[in-house]
């Protein structure tokens, strides 16, 4: 949902060398992970993503916002939320795919279980995920956390955490920037 503005806020740091420099470090701390991701992503893959319980319009945005972006890459992919969400969330494309836990647990839990990849959105500890918690605590998907709280706890694999950036939806946009598949953004 906040691609539009991002994109505006991306084209804006590229005009300051300041801002650049910083946007060039944060892909250097993962620059490892990021080939290993771009490795994992080559292959169609079944992907859970997963916001916050209570989800906010960050956590709701930035969960569609990969949602589609994974599926335009051929992915099988699902946004499964912990519990429902307000109404006033319900506008964003995509929304009526995603799947609560709570309303769906036996199906979410397969899910869960056949993902290959766990994508974990706007929170920093596996608590704040409710009940999902242990399923997602006994998956062996690989997981990648994407977060921009501060002092995130050591759950995943892969970690993208920026307390700097003020939405994980704007992180989304710079973990496909740091994909090198920008242009991907907005064809749909
Ligand atoms: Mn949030």
């Amino acid at each position: 949902m906040n691609f539009v503005s991002c994109k505006i806020t991306n084209s804006l740091l590229k005009t300051s060398l300041v801002i650049s420099k910083k946007l060039y470090l944060r892909m250097r701390m993962i620059k490892n992970d990021i080939l290993d991701i771009k490795q994992l992503l080559a292959t169609p893959k079944k992907v859970v993503i997963i916001p916050h319980k209570n989800p906010d319009g960050d956590a709701i945005g930035s969960t569609l916002g990969l949602y589609h972006y994974l599926k335009l890459k051929g992915h099988d992919a699902i946004v499964i939320s912990p519990n429902d969400y307000p109404e006033f969330l319900k506008w964003i494309p995509g929304e009526d795919s995603i799947l609560k836990y709570d309303e769906n647990i036996q199906k979410a839990t397969e899910l869960v279980q056949q993902a290959e990849l766990l994508f974990l959105l706007d929170f920093n500890t596996l608590h704040r995920t409710g009940n999902m918690e242990s399923i997602l605590e006994s998956s062996n998907a690989i997981k990648i956390m994407i977060d921009h709280h501060q002092q995130p706890d050591n759950f995943a694999k892969y970690v993208y955490s920026d307390a700097t950036i003020c939405s994980t939806s704007q992180m989304i946009y710079h973990f496909i920037e740091m994909l090198e598949d920008i242009n991907a953004i907005g064809k749909k």
